[in-house]
């Protein structure tokens, strides 16, 4: 049991929520290594939602409420961290919602659904097919889904199908905390943020955005400029953390 006052409360209930859905064998075990990267860059990231994060998640509910068919794809680390989070998302945004998993087993595939549905999610069911330009099973997707769609949101996602996706043509935005990945730099809009602060955020600015709002954000995108400040971000972080160590 965690105490509530615990400085480090909330990225602790995290790290608890990835190891019991690890052992049901919602989250992959490489997600468990997947998710102490993600608290390492966390931490230099100074655990908290920087202006740019901030810029890039209102940019990301303009996408998704413009778009002709947007879809949440969701993972075993996403599913563990956020389901209801998703749920408020899909509310908000009309976005579909597909299970699409890098270590793919029916299995996981079952009880990911029922743990987005016990949640409130809509999931998206149907055959998933072989459609992105990928060898293994990491090509499958649903043809009505992530296939269809012109905007497509993949959290902590992986570089290749990351760049197949932005390859397909179409709107890619992702969650992660390292603006170093091949994911984070390849894709349209990068929001390098914890899973669990984006996603609310994004769903709190969907519900206040209007049209003019939403296009000014998708037109004065520059994911450059995001990528370089989240760097600045932890440069300084860095650079306070230094000078109070060399103060005290
Ligand atoms: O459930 P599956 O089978 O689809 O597998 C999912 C994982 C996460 C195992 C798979 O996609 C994978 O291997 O991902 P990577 O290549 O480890 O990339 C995950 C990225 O997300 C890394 O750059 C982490 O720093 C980042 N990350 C991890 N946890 C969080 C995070 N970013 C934001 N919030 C987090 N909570």
């Amino acid at each position: 049991m965690i105490p509530k006052d615990h400085p480090r409360y909330a990225s602790l209930v995290r790290r608890e929520k990835i190891a019991e859905a690890a052992w049901e064998r919602i989250v992959a075990m490489e997600g468990v290594g997947s998710h102490g990267r993600g608290e390492a860059f966390d931490y230099l990231i100074g655990e908290k939602t920087t202006e740019s994060a901030y810029l890039a998640e209102k940019t990301a509910a303009a996408f998704l409420l413009n778009a002709g068919c947007a879809v949440i794809s969701v993972n075993g680390n996403t599913a563990a961290l956020a389901a209801e989070l998703i749920a408020d998302l899909q509310t908000a945004t009309g976005a579909l919602v597909e299970v699409n998993l890098f270590h793919r087993t029916e299995e996981r595939i079952q009880k990911i659904t029922k743990l987005l549905e016990d949640n409130g999610v809509v999931v998206l069911k149907g055959d998933a097919e072989r459609l992105l330009p990928l060898s293994h099973d990491r090509a499958l997707c649903i043809r009505e889904g992530i296939y269809s769609s012109d905007v497509v949101i993949v959290p902590l996602e992986d570089g290749d199908r990351c760049q197949a996706l932005v390859n397909m043509g179409k709107t890619v935005i992702t969650i992660d905390l390292n603006p170093l990945s091949r994911t984070a730099q390849t894709a349209d809009l990068t929001i390098v943020d914890e899973l669990t602060r984006a996603i609310a955020n994004i769903t709190s600015e969907a519900k206040l955005m209007d049209k003019n709002q939403g296009n000014k954000l998708i037109k004065n995108l520059d994911n450059k400029k995001l990528l370089k400040s989240a760097i600045q971000s932890i440069m300084e972080n860095l650079s306070d953390a230094m000078d109070r160590k060399t103060q005290a």
